[in-house]
């Protein structure tokens, strides 16, 4: 392989990973350029052994969107619906959602997963009410809830500020933020794809504040659209800038635009080796954040398995209900269960590791 790398032109980079350096934008936008995939998926691969082995982990999760009701016009958004009167409008009861939580007290579930449109009709309570319901439901599981593009609106709609309202989620049974709404950091891109919603700066002030508070989250970064190499990269930096500062990030989740039914279905939808290449460059560049994730229902079941050699440790969880991916055309499974899940991780050469949303081990794993 080192050969190959030399024949990339990447032993400059090679050399850097292997004294512990960090990478440069400019490394960054090499590797994207490089067209030697595998060149950079072994590097990728030596990152990711060194920090997980073959360890691969997912946990035992649901997502839940309680409404798609949403004032803000994401061209990539295939879920929102904008106005309440949309037949395809809808907006869950609380009875409605803790059900959803209810009806699975068979399954062991550790994790339950919501984001939601930005619904300018509820009240705050809405959203307390539904954390503490679930609580009281099952008091262990974890609630990782409301991308900080939901806690911005959600402080300039009823008035608080984004620590007050961080604070009374918490108080409410809030456990940590998923990483959804980056979309990409460039402003260029963001004023043509979300303008109408919370910037970079804001996005990132919320995940400095919740890790402040002792929240942990991820971020994300919605790519195969109309971004650059070089916009990715900034988007990487910026994430690993604000981990430099605070630690509080658990995963990096690359996202794969999917163009059925949104105002961008006249782009393709990224390739295999795009998604390949944007998982391991993540890995490359982000020397600080633990996790890389695989989002198997936004890359493929397959491509969610080749990746686990291209700098992935990462599968998110089992899932089950999620609507944004799939309203936007994605052919994955409506949800896996653990078996698929172990079976998959393990017929790709790797070891599957059944995680908390902290990534402590849990012993259930058995098959
Ligand atoms: O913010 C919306 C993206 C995100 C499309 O934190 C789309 O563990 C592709 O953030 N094509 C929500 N992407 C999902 C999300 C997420 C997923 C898995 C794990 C975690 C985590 C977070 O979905 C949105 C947006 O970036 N999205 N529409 C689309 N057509």
């Amino acid at each position: 392989m080192n050969s190959r790398i030399q024949a990339a032109g990447l032993a400059d980079i090679d050399d850097k990973l292997r004294a512990g350096e960090r990478l440069s934008f400019a490394d960054g936008v090499r590797l994207f350029d490089c067209p030697d995939l595998l060149a950079v998926g072994s590097l990728a691969n030596r990152e990711r052994e060194k920090r997980h082995g073959a360890r691969t982990y997912f946990n035992y999760n649901l997502r839940l969107e309680p409404t798609n009701v949403c004032e803000a016009s994401c061209l990539f958004c295939s879920f929102a619906r904008l106005k309440p009167i949309d037949a395809a409008a809808y907006t869950m009861s609380l009875e409605q959602a803790w059900d959803k939580l209810r009806c699975r007290a068979h399954q062991p579930l550790t994790e339950l997963h919501i984001v939601n449109g930005l619904n300018p009709d509820l009240p705050f309570r809405y959203y307390t009410e539904l954390l503490r319901g679930f609580k009281r439901i099952r008091p262990g599981i974890h609630l990782k809830c409301f991308t900080a593009v939901e806690i911005a609106f959600f402080a300039d709609l009823y008035g608080m500020s984004d620590e007050r309202v961080l604070l009374e989620l918490i108080e409410a049974g809030l456990d940590s933020l998923p990483g959804g709404g980056a979309e990409i950091f460039a402003e260029r891109v963001r004023r043509k794809i979300c303008h109408d919603k919370c910037g970079a700066d804001r996005y990132l002030d919320i995940h400095r504040t919740a890790h402040r508070l002792g929240l942990r989250t991820n971020v994300t970064m919605l790519y195969g659209h109309i971004e650059t190499f070089e916009e990715r990269v900034d988007h990487m930096l910026r994430s690993r800038a604000l981990q430099d500062e605070t630690g509080g990030f658990q995963a990096f989740i690359p996202l794969a635009f999917h163009p059925d039914n949104n105002q961008m279905r006249k782009l393709p939808a990224p390739s295999a080796s795009d998604t390949l290449k944007v998982h391991a460059v993540s890995r490359l560049v982000l020397d600080n954040i633990p996790h890389i994730k695989a989002f198997w229902i936004a890359t493929g079941v397959e491509v969610a398995q080749a990746a686990l050699w291209f700098g992935v440790d990462d599968l998110d969880g089992t899932v089950q209900e999620e609507k944004i991916y799939h309203m936007a055309g994605s052919p994955t499974p409506e949800g896996l269960t653990m078996a698929q899940l172990t079976h998959l991780v393990r017929s790709a050469g790797r070891e599957p590791i059944e995680r908390d949303t902290f990534y402590n081990i849990q012993e259930t794993i058995s098959c």
